[in-house]
């Protein structure tokens, strides 16, 4: 495409080609051109030179009527080129002449559009005029510079632009006289144009540079012509000349712009056109802040980083995407440059908002990262300290305080400058694992030392065990309610927290009882608990080891105190006394199973109390064991403890023999010691047994005795001691020497044969 020739812009039908300007400001390079450009239209009536003047001027080919074919319209709709050697970049703008005879009834329209097209895009409008129309009140510029005026003055806040009055076919009249006249004129026309409420009192000054060119006739003048011409292009083109003097709006929106202003303008909207000039520039704004956007999402750095952190924390992290982000950031900032700041500014956050949305998985990894692996140390450092003997409470605080210094040196590293995120959430989910952590140690080693105490506790069974279980518990949870109490502060979390966590702890605690009071409810065990208690109590009171026992003791009642005392057992592991309520489950136990003397009821007769499953008065819940449970219990326990008494019984039966036994042996020591003692003093064993007069005598009493002996073991004749005083009294007269002579005697004589 040759750009001198230009291209149509607008159709004589008013068609926008947006195929054509796409192609002209690839060729010629206008969208590069930034601020440093400038847009020269024409306006005027219908073949007045226009195309030739521009074509003079700007060196551009825009298509003239031919000399020689007489006046006629030749520009349709309207003309863009580029202006040859001219800089800055000069775009030249043609239009179809107004008052034009071709377009009939539609002509004020187009006039006026293209009036307006020519206002709104261009820096600076030529206004072509022949010389003569100056002054005169219906001649073809009015109407135009009228419609000029209005639309200006309709307007709020334009930009400033240079109107250069072109005054064709000038000859002899002096220029200062012709300038003088022209103003009166525009001022006039200005004054008469109705100003909208909004803009009143405004001065032409204020939306226009007035400026004045005359120029012989082309046609008759064509030397003076030219060199006017080469005079008014150095206007143009000269330091400080008009195509400087311009608000500009950046080249990248002009295709934008040119359309919408053409499309508002077609569908006569209320020509706002300031906010046209947002408009383009909220459009070229976003496309680039698009561009940069995909840019940033496909750069190498910012993929790999987006992948180290799905592996672990990677360090740097909020510095690494600061400048990534900046790159792109500031690539945006440089290419909207001249576009409206409240736009670009908007814009701009816009796209710092997509771009953290776009890295804002890989933040919350990092997060979560930082989030895990503080609360791994907190775990092992815990660990590490409560090993080496450090207290509970110090141990978490320490702990605590160090792991948040290392999370908030994690989160700082990790920060995006541009997000401006918080942490306070992540933060307060770590306090709440880190102190769920602590609670879960300290709640082990609690619940541990009171199971094991409430253990033996049960295990010792005595009659104020639930009195000493419920004041443990109270004990151990009033000390864990002041260890903890201050933890809030440690974790920096509000104080309902480790209140919720104490009433878990509470809870906890009372299902460790209630759990140690079921184990130990295990009829085994209580069964077990209950023989030891019998066993002891009864070995006790009889005061000697099993099968022992005195002849004088009253095992019955001995019995009865050993069988009560298990009873209480039974009693206590019957349910849960946690509060502290009454039942009557002891009475009901000892009423049924002990008569009301305390003493064994008649067996066989079964306790009437005992059939139902349930306690009066005790939850199911705190049941631990039926009415019907301790019964058969009972039974069993009495099955199993028969044999220590029947044991009892025989031990003593046994005795009392022994005793009647060794009475007898006694009295013959005493008779044989005496006869010995009387004839030969003090002898051996076998020289008493030789002697005639003893032989005599254990002949006679040889065969009883060794009846006696037969059930009295060796054992039994070293209690000689325990035989009785009137019979002491005899073998202490006889002196220990006869004494063991005479037993070993007997011992050796009569129980050995027995013993075969
Ligand atoms: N009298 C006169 N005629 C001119 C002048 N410049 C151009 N023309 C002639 O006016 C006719 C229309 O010219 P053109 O540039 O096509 O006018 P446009 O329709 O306004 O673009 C042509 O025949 C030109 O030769 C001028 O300065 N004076
Ligand atoms: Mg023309």
């Amino acid at each position: 495409m040759k750009m001198e020739e230009g291209m149509q812009l607008i159709n004589e039908n008013g068609k926008f080609n947006v195929e054509g300007l796409k192609d002209f400001t690839t060729a010629t390079g206008f969208a590069q051109c930034g601020l440093s450009y400038a847009i020269v239209a024409i306006i005027g009536p219908q073949s007045s030179g226009k195309s030739t003047l521009m074509n003079h001027v700007f060196s551009t080919n825009f298509k003239m009527l031919d000399a020689y074919k007489g006046r006629g319209q030749t520009t349709k709709g309207i003309w863009i080129a580029k202006c040859n050697d001219m800089k800055p970049f000069t775009i030249a703008m043609d239009f179809e002449g107004t008052d034009s005879n071709a377009r009939g009834e539609d002509n004020t329209a187009f006039e006026r559009q293209s009036a307006l097209f020519a206002l709104a895009i261009a820096d600076i409008i030529l206004i072509n005029m022949w010389y003569k129309d100056i002054g005169l009140e219906h001649a073809a510029s009015r109407p135009l510079l009228k419609t000029v005026f209005q639309v200006m003055k309709r307007l709020f806040k334009p930009r400033k632009r240079t109107l250069l009055f072109v005054i064709r076919d000038h000859s002899k009249t002096p220029f200062e006289y012709l300038e003088t006249a022209l103003k009166e004129d525009i001022d006039k026309i200005w004054d008469s144009v109705a100003e909208p409420e909004t803009s009143r009192s405004v001065v032409l000054s204020d939306f226009f540079n007035v400026e004045i060119a005359a120029l012989s006739s082309y046609e008759f003048e064509e030397e003076n012509f030219k060199e006017q011409v080469a005079r008014l292009r150095q206007r143009f083109i000269s330091p400080g000349g008009l195509t400087d003097q311009r608000e500009a709006e950046p080249a990248s929106g002009f295709f934008i712009r040119a359309e919408k202003i053409w499309k508002t303008i077609k569908d006569n909207k209320d020509l706002d056109l300031p906010a046209l000039k947002v408009m383009v520039a909220t459009v070229r704004c976003e496309e680039i802040a698009e561009e940069k956007l995909r840019q940033f999402t496909t750069d190498d750095d910012w993929l790999a980083l987006k992948e180290d952190v799905q592996a672990g924390p990677v360090s740097g992290f909020g510095a690494t995407l600061d400048s990534i982000l900046e790159t792109y950031l500031s690539q945006y900032d440089m290419e909207v440059i001249h576009f409206d700041q409240d736009v670009r500014n908007a814009k701009r956050r816009q796209m710092e908002s997509q771009a953290l949305e776009v890295v804002r998985n890989a933040y919350d990894t990092m997060l979560e990262h930082l989030h895990s692996n503080t609360l791994e140390s907190f775990k092992t450092s815990l660990e590490q300290l409560l090993n080496g003997g450090e207290g509970f409470v110090v141990s978490a605080r320490t702990c605590a305080q160090s792991c948040f210094l290392q999370f908030d040196k994690g989160c700082e590293d990790a920060f995006i400058r541009l997000s401006g995120w918080n942490v306070s959430g992540v933060r307060e989910k770590l306090s709440r694992h880190m102190l769920s952590e602590m609670m879960a140690k300290y709640v082990k080693q609690f619940t541990d030392v009171l199971a094991d105490e409430v253990q033996s506790l049960f295990e010792a069974g005595e009659a104020d065990t639930w009195v000493s279980v419920r004041n443990l518990l109270a004990s151990k949870t009033a000390v864990a309610e002041s260890e903890l109490s201050n933890a809030h502060v440690d974790f920096e979390l509000p104080r309902s927290e480790i209140d919720t966590r104490l009433g878990y702890l509470k809870e906890n605690a009372r299902s460790v009882v209630e759990r140690k009071a079921r184990e130990s409810a295990a009829t085994r065990r209580v069964l077990m608990r209950m023989k030891d208690r019998f066993a002891k109590v009864f070995n006790h009171d009889g005061n000697s080891k099993s099968g022992a026992w005195t002849t004088e003791q009253n095992i019955e009642e001995i019995e009865r105190n050993a069988l009560s005392a298990s009873l209480k057992i039974l009693e206590i592991m019957a349910a849960i006394r946690l509060n502290q309520t009454t039942d009557q489950i002891e009475h009901v136990l000892f009423a049924s199973l002990m008569d009301g003397n305390g003493a064994v009821p008649a067996s066989g007769a079964p306790p009437d109390l005992l059939t139902s499953n349930a306690w009066e008065e005790v939850s199911p819940n705190a049941t631990l064991l039926t009415p019907v449970e301790c019964k058969s219990l009972w039974m069993q326990f009495k099955a199993d403890i028969k044999y220590i008494m029947n044991q009892a019984t025989s031990a003593q039966q046994t005795l009392r023999q022994a005793k009647r036994a060794i009475t007898i042996v006694v009295g013959v020591v005493v008779v044989v010691g005496a006869a010995v003692v009387a004839t030969v003093g003090t002898p051996t064993a076998m020289g008493i047994a030789a002697r005639p007069e003893v032989a005599a005598v254990l002949k006679a009493v040889g065969p009883g005795l060794a009846a006696v002996m037969k059930d009295i073991g060796p054992e039994v004749l070293a209690t000689l001691k325990d035989i009785g005083p009137e019979v002491a009294g005899a073998v202490r007269s006889l002196g220990p020497q006869i004494v063991t002579a005479v037993i070993a005697m007997m011992t050796n004589g009569f129980a050995r044969p027995h013993q075969q």
